[in-house]
């Protein structure tokens, strides 16, 4: 184009940007990419690094003070914008022995995967679920929540919230309680004896679209795993690997959030593979390193990691890993945009 034309296209955007109008073709390329084009970036947040520092936080404010004491993981690539991928948010969070986190509710479903510590708890709507390392914990949307510690440990856990869906969205609202704890008006357990054993009350009518069983034990999960170990016969690009469901109907245990568990048996290598759906890593069990692109990133356990969208990536397990998983592929599966590309290039 001469600059003659140039200067008179400059011109006419110039002109009508003041009546809030915007030419698409200067905008075309970067709205509609030919593959996905992702701010967020590769990354390992190691737990050795996180511990002491958030121990510190600790003695510095309590959990009341606090309201939840959280470390953001926050993605590099997004500096100041409390994500870890572009739809989703995770922290890690303390409760020391004999705290309360206030009860509160609010849109955003949030879950909690432990990492350390036992007997410390997660309240849902009253219902007390004990936390052990591994175990899932679900705080669907809406319901009131708060966590204590009534062990002798500090009680480590990561927090995966849906976040920037919901911002992204304008759908938030968030409320407290008028005491620091919900009324206990549940057994604790209570949803996992219900709808946790393969089982349900006759004639049971779901009220959402979250799973009815806020506590996935991790002995149970790992059993799982070993099982399908011991029959052998691995996914080439997961090895054994399995998703956290609705007993109710069969899908995601979160409508906005996918939850996984897999197991890599010592010196597996999985193949190449992407999919659209960004997805943060939290190692169980096993050290080992992720490939993602032309970047390695060796972790163990606890450590957190992320793989972008659509970034090709390999995991090599030193010994035998387990390692969880969450992404937004719930939510790209109800739209119709998930895709997965399985390494045949
Ligand atoms: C929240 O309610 C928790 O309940 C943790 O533990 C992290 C981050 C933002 C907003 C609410 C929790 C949160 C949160």
């Amino acid at each position: 184009m001469d600059d003659a034309r140039k200067a008179e296209l400059d011109g006419y955007s110039e002109k009508i940007s003041g009546d809030n109008l915007v030419p698409l073709w200067e905008r075309l390329k970067t709205l509609v990419t030919p593959e996905p084009v992702s701010a967020c970036q590769p990354h390992l947040w190691k737990y050795d690094d996180i511990r002491p520092v958030l121990l510190e936080a600790g003695s510095l404010l309590t959990a009341k003070e606090a309201e939840r004491r959280v470390l953001i993981l926050e993605n590099p690539g997004m500096a100041g914008e409390s994500k870890i991928t572009t739809s989703l948010y995770a922290g890690i969070q303390l409760i020391m022995p004999g705290e309360i986190a206030p009860a509160h509710r609010h849109s955003q479903a949030a879950f909690r995967f432990i990492l350390e510590g036992s007997g410390a708890y997660t309240a849902v709507d009253g219902e007390k679920s004990y936390m052990s390392k591994g175990d899932l914990i679900l705080t669907p949307s809406g319901r009131w929540h708060d966590h204590g510690n009534e062990s002798e440990e500090p009680t480590f856990w990561l927090d995966g919230l849906d976040i920037p869906i919901v911002q992204f969205l304008d759908a938030s609202f968030m409320e407290h309680h008028s005491e620091d704890e919900h009324p206990h008006v549940r057994k604790d357990g209570d949803s996992v004896a219900r709808y946790g054993n393969g089982l349900m009350p006759i004639d049971f009518i779901p009220v959402s679209n979250t799973s009815p069983v806020m506590k996935y034990p991790y002995d149970r999960t790992r059993e799982s795993l070993i099982t399908m170990k011991e029959a052998g016969g691995p996914d080439p690009c997961h090895g054994y690997k399995l998703m956290y469901v609705n007993p109710v109907d069969g899908k995601s245990a979160m409508p906005t959030m996918g939850a996984f568990m897999q197991l890599l048996p010592s010196g597996f290598e999985t193949a190449s593979y992407r999919s659209t759906d960004a997805t943060v890593y939290s190692v169980v069990e096993g050290s080992g390193k992720t490939r993602i692109g032309d970047k390695e990133i060796n972790w163990k356990p606890n450590d957190t990691f992320v793989v972008p969208s659509w970034h090709y990536h390999q995991h090599f397990a030193g010994e035998d890993c387990i390692l969880f998983s969450y992404s937004d592929r719930p939510v790209q599966q109800a739209l119709g945009l998930w895709r997965e590309d399985r390494g045949n290039r």
